[in-house]
C-alpha cells in the first residue's frame, strides 16, 4: 500500500475561460497538471457528466451535459497518462462534488486494488468539486494533499475559506515543485 496517485478533478472546457461556468484561469491548470502526470504510478481524471434534465441545474448554469464539446477534457490536457475516467454527477438528482461518487467505477475500491496510499488531488474547482473530493480521500483513509497551483476556484472569494475546510480535515496544501523530481 504505498502507491501514488493523481487525481485530475474535471479540467473540462465549461469549467476554462469561455466555458458556462468558467474559474478564472481555469486552464492554467493544464500546463501544471501535464508536468505532473509523469510522477505519479496511477493518473485518474474525472468529468462532470449530467443528463440535460438534472436538478443540479437549479443551482447551476447548465454546464458539463454528458456528451458535448463542454464536456470534453481541455483540449490541452495530457490524456496518454489517465489511467482511469471517472464520471460523476451522471443522475438526475445528484450533484455528484466528489469523484468519490462517480457512477462508473468506485474510486474507493479503484484505489485499495491499486494499493494506492497517498492521493494528490488536482483541477477544477478548488471549491466544490477539488474540495469534496479532497474531504472523501481522508474520509476513506488516504493521505491526501492538494496541489495548490493545479487548483483553481469558480469564485476567488471562496477560495481561502476552502482551504481552511481543507487543511482543518488534515489535507497537506503543497505545491507542483514539491512534488516534481528534477528529471
Ligand atoms: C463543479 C459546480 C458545479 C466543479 C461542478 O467541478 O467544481 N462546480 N458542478
Ligand atoms: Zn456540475
Amino acid at each position: 500500500m504505498e502507491k501514488k496517485a493523481l487525481i485530475i478533478v474535471d479540467v473540462q472546457n465549461d469549467f476554462c475561460p469561455g466555458g458556462a461556468l468558467a474559474a478564472p484561469e481555469g486552464d492554467k491548470v493544464v500546463p501544471v497538471i501535464n508536468k505532473l502526470v509523469d510522477q505519479f504510478d496511477y493518473v485518474l481524471a474525472s468529468k462532470d457528466w449530467h443528463p440535460a434534465d438534472t436538478v443540479h441545474f437549479q443551482k447551476w448554469p447548465v454546464h458539463c451535459v454528458a456528451g458535448t464539446p463542454g464536456a470534453e477534457f481541455h483540449p490541452d490536457l495530457r490524456t496518454d497518462k489517465i489511467d482511469q475516467v471517472l464520471l460523476k454527477g451522471t443522475g438526475n438528482k445528484d450533484d455528484g462534488y466528489s469523484a468519490f461518487e462517480a457512477t462508473n467505477v468506485d474510486l474507493a475500491e479503484w484505489l485499495r486494488a491499486h494499493e494506492v496510499d497517498e492521493v494528490y488531488v488536482t483541477g477544477l474547482t478548488t471549491e466544490y468539486c477539488v474540495k469534496s473530493t479532497a474531504l472523501d480521500a481522508v474520509k476513506n483513509g488516504f493521505r491526501t494533499f492538494v496541489i495548490r497551483d493545479a487548483v483553481r476556484p469558480v469564485n476567488p472569494a471562496d477560495e481561502e475559506a476552502a482551504y481552511r475546510d481543507m487543511e482543518a480535515a488534515g489535507i497537506q496544501v503543497v505545491t507542483s515543485s514539491d512534488v516534481l523530481q528534477p528529471a
